[in-house]
Formats: structure tokens, C-alpha cells, sequence
């Protein structure tokens, strides 16, 4: 789409897009080689929330020295997971603060023993701040030293309790960490066992990202002494915990760090320029092969950068999607946490429907979910968790900082994905504002120098003549809830209202424009003809209302349509949602609501009117695909 017309989505396994990246170390996805070894930590680990009245108990206690179990009772929870709806007591769906997973580990005898072997403690995501202690156990018992007791604190402030390799700390969820843990567990008797205690806080602050406040209720005629709510500002369940995977893996002590690729095509050869970044010595020689879907090399190189040819090359192209004009359709899904089976129905039903694309709201997805995009040909719009930018004090340096901080590590994760075709630096900040235009243009002129090869833009709902993040985004993307969060039920408003958003906004900023939500809260089963909201039959017809309207500005400057939603989901609760948001046109176990059907017509007529036999021919996954 925004691209233009120069697009090379290149098939070329995982050597895609890349960035000039001013990052200090990379975050490649580990996988297994000659030469790395993986470990995965997932299943049962121990867990204990700190209930107590601030929450510090832990620190005080200084439960990370010893295993778990010896200060107190522990549960069982699974990871990866969010520690939220695991068990039947009520305080911890709601909890706020810090809370402790714990897990032991064996560890290879060569891991421990081979000092030209780095051990690396990998975590996929923690919502939202962690504090990692490791511990190594001799086979003799007793436990060798952690950074934390070696320096003696109690103190529960986590820039005073750290101060080690071994330990790790990381501000934000929704993205990876790891530390180098050798010195750890490759010092002492044969240490074999590996203690991990990962204490985990939750709380959302003005600086957070998501930001959110915490309210102390201090009428003690309706509360008791202390209490306190945590404020959000967006439009889902601040599900917390470790929700991906966590893993050790291993590398040579010369090892690759990261590499990054920019592809571009001549005639009929892709070029790959490749950039790999080598740690741990000066002295190495590197070959370099390309590898095509089916392990056949491709290319050869050596040395740290180059270029290679591919001849005759095929290109990474987006499920269904023709080239003149590029259009998205789809719709928003969600990927907090990671869970194998829910991911691979999502992507069954994304096919069944004929979408192409999704934007990652609101917060980067599991890096699984993006290697089944790259996969499965769906494109992305790749958001960071810059939600909830609601009110004037967001906007401050400190957050700006942080910001910048993250989707530094966006990119530094996501950038060799053929699938990412756009970064959003947030959604619905009050972008009227104007601090919020300075902080916009900051952190979108910050995306751009870490990637200058992919559009950036934010989501919208501002008014278009407000707007003061508008000028710096290459694609404005508009959410708007015609004939839902106003004009109750007057879905014969909304044709006229579409049109005038899009020609107010294509006037002003002449760019292309997402539409990136649009939708209906509906009940599924519920049912009434003429349409009343909340049915199944306002939905659809919302829907229909809203295509109309989209078909106006589609072949001129409209360049997708994102339904909201893919799926229900839980949010806070409120009178205005019943069991969570109910947008989705599946539910939450993943069933269709009539606006299934509809949609599915849709996007299967879009694709079927636009696309050439050749674009067909492009589609990897089409000759595979059950639909067509
Ligand atoms: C939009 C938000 C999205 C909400 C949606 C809604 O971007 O997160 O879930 O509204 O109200 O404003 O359903």
C-alpha cells in the first residue's frame, strides 16, 4: 500500500526488511543451530502475589533467597499465562503490585562446565515491570550467592537491589529481554541446578506504557484506610504475568548478535543487503547463505555486510492482495499472551474470512503471532503499547523517553518481518493537544531514523482540523463509531458522516487513509429485525452501511478497512460492557456472529474483483488455501 508500486516482499525465509538501527544489541528470535541449544521453561512455575498492605513484603523478606516455598504458601501457575484469570480467588484477578514467579532448572553438564559456551536467560514478555534474580545450586546443596545478596540490600527500590549479571531488569510488557547469565551458572562445584525468581509488578504509572494512575479512595465513611484503584485509560484488561515463553538458550562466546536485512528487487532478482552484527572477539570468519522455503541455498556471501543476488526470485506477497491498488482488509486481533492452538485457529479463521491484514492493538504481539504472519502472507501494522495517551500529563519527558525506548525495541524485534508493513506509534492519544503534537512528531521523527524504510503513522480519533500529530505521519488512520458511540441506532447517518470524515481529512493532509476501527457491541444470539443495537442484525448492517461508504473512497485514496473487532474481549468493568467488549465478529471462543458471514462475503469479492492471475500466482498461500 503505501509503499507504492516499489513493494518487494521479498519470500526469502527470515531475511526481510530492515533498519539502520541505533540500538545497542540485538533480540534475534532463538532457535536451535549447530551451534545454539534452547531450553524452554514453560509449564508449572511457583507463584505468590504480595498481598501485603505495600505491597513490599517480598523485598523486606527478601524472598529470593531461598526457594519460594520457605516464606510463604505458594500456587501453581502456568506459563505462559496471565496470572489474572488462573484461579478462583478474586483478589488476584484485580491485584495490583508486585508479584513472584519462582522455577527451578537443570541444567546440561556442558552448559555449566564449557566456558566457551554463553548461557542466556530469555524472557518473551512481562507485564509491565520485572526484576529477575538467578541463583545456581551446587550438586553438593546449598545455594551459591545471587547478585542481590552479595550486596548485602533489603532495600525493595529496584535500582538499589540490583547490581549484577545475574540479575535483569526490564520496564514494559508486551516485549522480550534476556540476560547473559554464564558468570552465574558456570562458577562454583558443578553447580547443575538453576533457581529463577522473577518478581513482577503490574502497576501502570504516568510513565508507563500504557500509562495509568493510581486513585486513593480516601472517604473512610465508603472505604477502608488505604485503599486505592488503578485508573486505565484504554479498553481492555491489564492482564498481567509472564504471557509468553521464557527460556534459556545457549551460543558460542563468539556468537552473532543480530542481523539486519533490506531487500529490493532489479528485473527480475532480489537483492538482500544484509548487516550482521558479531559479538565476543574480533577473530571470526562468517560465510553467509541464503536459504529458500525448502533449505535450498539460494546465495552465498561472507563477511559482516554484503549483498546478495537471487535470480529469478519469488516474492513475499500478502494473502489475496493485488498491487494496483494494494488494499487491507481486516480486521484487529489480539495477542497479550501466547498459546499455540488459539493462535493457529485465529490464523484458520483470518483465511476462512479472505483477510490480509491486522494491526497489532494495542501492543506488539507474540513473536510467533508474527512469524504466521510472514508465513500465512497477513500483513501488519505493527502498534506499540502507546495507548491510553489520554491525559495532558502523558505527555511529558520522562514518558517521551520511554517511548522512544520502546519502539526502539519494536523495531529492534520486528524489522526483518516481510510481514510489518507499517509502524503505529499509538492509538487514540489526545492528539488535540499540543504537547501531543510535539511528543507525536519526537517519537514518530525517532521511528523513522530507527527504520527508514516503512511508513509510520498513529491511530486517530481526534477532530481532523485539531489534529496536531496529523502532519508527521506518512498514512493518517481514522477510528470512528458512526451510529454507535453517538446517533444511537440512526444507522442511515452513517454513509454521509463517512464521507465527510474522509474528505475533511484527505482535504487537509492529503494522504492515504486507513480507516483502522470501525463496529457495534453485539450479544451474540441476540436478535431483532428491524435492526436494534447490541443484535446480531445491527452489527451486520452497521457493517454494510460503513462498506458503502468505504466503496466510495476505496479505488481513490482509502487504502484499508479494519473492522473492530476480530474477536470479544475482556475489559475493565463498567455499565458499558457486558462480559468485555463484545465488537468481535467471532466470540471469545472463537464462534461467528452473523457479521462473519458478511465479512467473509466481503473480503472474497474484493479479492476475487481485484486480483490478476499473476497476483494469484504470487499468493504462497493460496495454492495451499481451502477457500479459494
Ligand atoms: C476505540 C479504541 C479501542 C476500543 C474501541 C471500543 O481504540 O481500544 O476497544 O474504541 O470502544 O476507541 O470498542
Amino acid at each position: 500500500m503505501a509503499r507504492g508500486s516499489a513493494v518487494a516482499w521479498a519470500a526469502l525465509g527470515p531475511l526481510l526488511w530492515g533498519c539502520a538501527l541505533g540500538l545497542q544489541g540485538g533480540m534475534l528470535y532463538p532457535q536451535e543451530s549447530p551451534s545454539r541449544e534452547c531450553k524452554e521453561l514453560d509449564g508449572l512455575w511457583s507463584f505468590r502475589a504480595d498481598f501485603s498492605d505495600n505491597r513490599r513484603r517480598g523485598f523486606e523478606e527478601q524472598w529470593y533467597r531461598r526457594p519460594l516455598w520457605e516464606s510463604g504458601p505458594t500456587v501453581d501457575m502456568p506459563v505462559p499465562s496471565s496470572f489474572n484469570d488462573i484461579s478462583q480467588d478474586w483478589r488476584l484477578r484485580h491485584f495490583v503490585g508486585w508479584v513472584w514467579y519462582e522455577r527451578e532448572v537443570i541444567l546440561p553438564e556442558r552448559w555449566t562446565q564449557d566456558l566457551r559456551t554463553r548461557v542466556v536467560l530469555r524472557i518473551g514478555s512481562a507485564h509491565s515491570y520485572a526484576i529477575v534474580v538467578s541463583a545456581a545450586r551446587s550438586r553438593q546443596g546449598g545455594w551459591g550467592g545471587t547478585a542481590a545478596e552479595q550486596h548485602g540490600t533489603s532495600s525493595c527500590h529496584p535500582r538499589h537491589w540490583v547490581n549484577g549479571v545475574d540479575t535483569l531488569e526490564h520496564e514494559g510488557g508486551y516485549l522480550p529481554f534476556e540476560a547473559d547469565i554464564s558468570n552465574l551458572v558456570q562458577v562454583g562445584p558443578l553447580p547443575s541446578r538453576l533457581r529463577i525468581t522473577i518478581a513482577i509488578n503490574n502497576t501502570l504509572t504516568p510513565t508507563t506504557l500504557p500509562p495509568g494512575t493510581i486513585q486513593y479512595l480516601t472517604d473512610t465513611s465508603k472505604y477502608p484506610k488505604g485503599y486505592f484503584v488503578q485508573n486505565t485509560y484504554f479498553d481492555f484488561f491489564n492482564y498481567a504475568g509472564l504471557q509468553r515463553s521464557v527460556l534459556l538458550y545457549t551460543t558460542p562466546t563468539t556468537y552473532i548478535d543480530d542481523i539486519t536485512v533490506t531487500t529490493s528487487v532489479e528485473q527480475d532478482s532480489g537483492l538482500v543487503n544484509y548487516q550482521i552484527s558479531v559479538k565476543g572477539s574480533n577473530l571470526f570468519k562468517l560465510e553467509v547463505r541464503l536459504l529458500d522455503a525448502e533449505n535450498k541455498v539460494v546465495a552465498n556471501g561472507t563477511g559482516t555486510q554484503g549483498q546478495l543476488k537471487v535470480p529469478g526470485v519469488s516474492l513475499w506477497w500478502p494473502y489475496l492482495m493485488h498491487e494496483r491498488p494494494a488494499y487491507l482488509y481486516s480486521l484487529e486481533i489480539r495477542g497479550k499472551g501466547f498459546d499455540w492452538p488459539l493462535l493457529v485457529k485465529d490464523f484458520n479463521l483470518l483465511r476462512w474470512l479472505g483477510a490480509n491484514a491486522f494491526r497489532t492493538s494495542h501492543y506488539p504481539y507474540a513473536e510467533e503471532v508474527m512469524q504466521m504472519c510472514d508465513r500465512y502472507g497477513i500483513v501488519v501494522i505493527d502498534e506499540c503499547p502507546g495507548v491510553g495517551l489520554a491525559l495532558p500529563q502523558f505527555f511529558n519527558n520522562v514518558s517521551l523517553h520511554h517511548h522512544m525506548q520502546v519502539m526502539e525495541e519494536v523495531v529492534r524485534r520486528d524489522k526483518n518481518h516481510p510481514a510489518v508493513v507499517m509502524w503505529s506509534v499509538a492509538n487514540e492519544p489526545a492528539s488535540h493537544l499540543e504537547s501531543a503534537g510535539y511528543y507525536l512528531k519526537m517519537v514518530i521523527a525517532h521511528t523513522k531514523s530507527l527504520d527508514p524504510s516503512r511508513p509510520v503513522t498513529f491511530v486517530s480519533n481526534s477532530n481532523y482540523a485539531a489534529d496536531k500529530g496529523a502532519p508527521y505521519v506518512d498514512v493518517i488512520c481514522l477510528n470512528s463509531y458512526y451510529s454507535w458511540y453517538h446517533d444511537y441506532g440512526h444507522l442511515e447517518l452513517i454513509q454521509l458522516q463517512l464521507a465527510t470524515q474522509f474528505e475533511n481529512w484527505y482535504k487537509k493532509y492529503q494522504k492515504p487513509i486507513i480507516q483502522s476501527e470501525y463496529g457495534a457491541e453485539t450479544i451474540a444470539g441476540f436478535h431483532q429485525d428491524p435492526p436494534l443495537m447490541f443484535t446480531e442484525e445491527y452489527q451486520k448492517s452497521l457493517l454494510e452501511q460503513y462498506h458503502l461508504g468505504l466503496d466510495q473512497k476505496r479505488r481513490k485514496y482509502v487504502v484499508g478497512e479494519l473492522i473492530w473487532n476480530f474477536a470479544d474481549f475482556m475489559t475493565e468493568q463498567s455499565p458499558t460492557r457486558v462480559l468485555g467488549n463484545k465488537k468481535g465478529i467471532f466470540t471469545r471462543q472463537r464462534q461467528p456472529k452473523s457479521a462473519a458471514f458478511l465479512l467473509r462475503e466481503r473480503y472474497w469479492k474484493i479479492a476475487n474483483e481485484t486480483r490478476y492471475p499473476h497476483s494469484v500466482a504470487k499468493s504462497q498461500c493460496l495454492e495451499n488455501s481451502l477457500f479459494t
